[in-house]
């Protein structure tokens, strides 16, 4: 069995971030039935198309294992099979902006009476506060959650990541708590609120620069490279560059190629306890007793100087070449792989992390599978639904309508009119 076999989830959610919770929770096992739209369903199943009128990448990659109803749920017919949808799951799952599920007629108190198990999940941008009726994006969460302002270069101006940490990142923290509170209900039999905001999300993931402001209290961060080049702090943590949040001094250097391909470079770090190892590598062993090497506080104001030896090396060979030759004596390196290279990686392939999915109207295309792996739960990744590719199966199979009642809500204009399912 999957290990969330038995766990329905209603799942309200819409664009990245709250789709990539439900996702996980439907890899476990979980029955996740969407509830989309009639006519558009997730917005995300238009945007970034690349193949005319067929659900995008965007959508497709964060939907797998689902199925989906579409549901007017401002109609007041669809608003009857919401609440029956309600009494038969165990968990609600939506990432709506402020006040929708109360306008919607869905309070939390209304859902609690109506299911008093059912544990409700949120995502929102902010938290109780100044901010919390604003929508939110990922770039907004990076920028309000302190990512931003702790990336880039320190004379360059803030930076977001590629990383979806806003969205995928709170999706992450939002999965965590709606297993927690199931566990929980297995003692106490009640259901209750989760909630996750995209701010607190980013801030939790950026928690070593937390640290760093308070060290800045008691002295200049030292590991910081600007401490090296007799650059003075201001106020509040600086930007890194590609420093180690670590505190071991690294950075990015130029690997073999690096002229003509853009990720011919490789994460080096001049980690203490091998830098005797780095020495040798790198042609230098009298650095390994030279007082002015040997120690890391002697390195510190010298380590640009450090690194551009170690890049002199480094750009001799190619970025696996110095994954190889490094790791052989246990000196850690980052080789920097381009989605290309890691679209190829057949050991990616094989674990199921990188997966190939088919799909009825786009064909094959690749997707991240499960990172997270059950030894007593794999992860099999199912293409994601056509919209309302489920209706009436949910509303026969979960909700027990028969087929009169079937027709009478499809007369009420509440469920649409699903799309037809092309031949798989
Ligand atoms: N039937 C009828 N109406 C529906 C419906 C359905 N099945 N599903 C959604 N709606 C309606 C809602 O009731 C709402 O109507 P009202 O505003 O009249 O109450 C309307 O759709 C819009 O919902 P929304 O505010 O969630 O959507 P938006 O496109 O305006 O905003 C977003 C999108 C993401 C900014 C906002 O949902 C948000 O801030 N979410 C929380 C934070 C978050 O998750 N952000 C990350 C998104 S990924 O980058």
């Amino acid at each position: 069995m999957k290990a969330l076999e038995g766990v329905r989830i209603l799942d309200f959610t819409h664009v990245q971030s709250g789709p990539t919770c439900t996702q996980l929770l439907a890899w476990f096992g979980a029955d996740v039935i969407k509830i989309e739209r009639p006519g558009t369903g997730d917005i995300t199943r238009g945007q970034l198309q690349d193949i005319p009128k067929v659900d995008s990448l965007y959508f497709t990659m964060l939907n797998h294992n689902k199925r989906s109803i579409t549901l007017d749920t401002k109609n007041p017919k669809g608003k009857q099979v919401l609440e029956r949808l309600i009494k038969e799951c165990d968990v609600l799952v939506e990432n709506f902006g402020p006040g929708v599920l109360d306008r919607m007629g869905f309070p939390w108190e209304t859902i609690n009476r109506l299911n008093p198990k059912m544990i409700v999940a949120s995502i929102k941008g902010f938290g109780p506060g100044p901010y919390e009726d604003c929508k939110v994006y990922e770039n907004v969460a990076q920028c309000t959650g302190g990512a931003a302002s702790t990336t880039g270069f320190r004379d360059g101006p803030p930076l977001v990541t590629g990383a979806q940490i806003g969205d995928s990142g709170t999706g992450l923290h939002l999965a965590l708590g709606i297993v927690t509170a199931l566990y929980q209900r297995t003692n106490t039999g009640k259901g209750q609120r989760v909630t996750c905001a995209m701010q607190d999300g980013v801030l939790n993931l950026a928690r070593v620069k937390l640290r760093d402001q308070q060290r800045l209290a008691h002295g200049p961060l030292k590991e910081y490279s600007q401490y090296g080049e007799g650059i003075p702090f201001g106020a509040a943590v600086p930007r890194a560059g590609n420093d180690s949040g670590g505190g071991q001094p690294g950075r990015i250097l130029k690997c073999q190629g690096w002229e003509q391909d853009p990720d011919a470079y490789i994460y080096f770090i001049t980690q203490a306890p091998v830098w005797e190892k780095i020495c040798d590598l790198i042609g230098e062993p009298t650095w390994k007793t030279d007082p002015e090497y040997a120690t890391p506080p002697a390195r510190l104001p010298k380590l640009n100087a450090i690194f551009a030896r170690v890049e002199q090396w480094t750009m001799t060979k190619t970025k696996f070449e110095v994954m190889d030759l490094c790791n052989a004596v246990d000196i850690p390196v980052g080789p920097i792989l381009s989605m290309k290279e890691l679209a190829e990686d057949q050991s990616l392939r094989a674990t199921g992390t990188v997966v190939e999915v088919d799909h009825p109207t786009r064909g094959k295309y690749l997707s991240v599978g499960n990172p997270i792996k059950l030894s007593d739960s794999p992860t099999e990744v199912e293409r994601s639904p056509l919209l309302g590719e489920h209706t009436e199966e949910i509303l026969r199979d979960v909700l027990g309508y028969d087929h009169s009642g079937i027709s009478e809500i499809q007369q009420s204009g509440a469920i649409g009119a699903p799309q037809a399912i092309a031949a798989e």
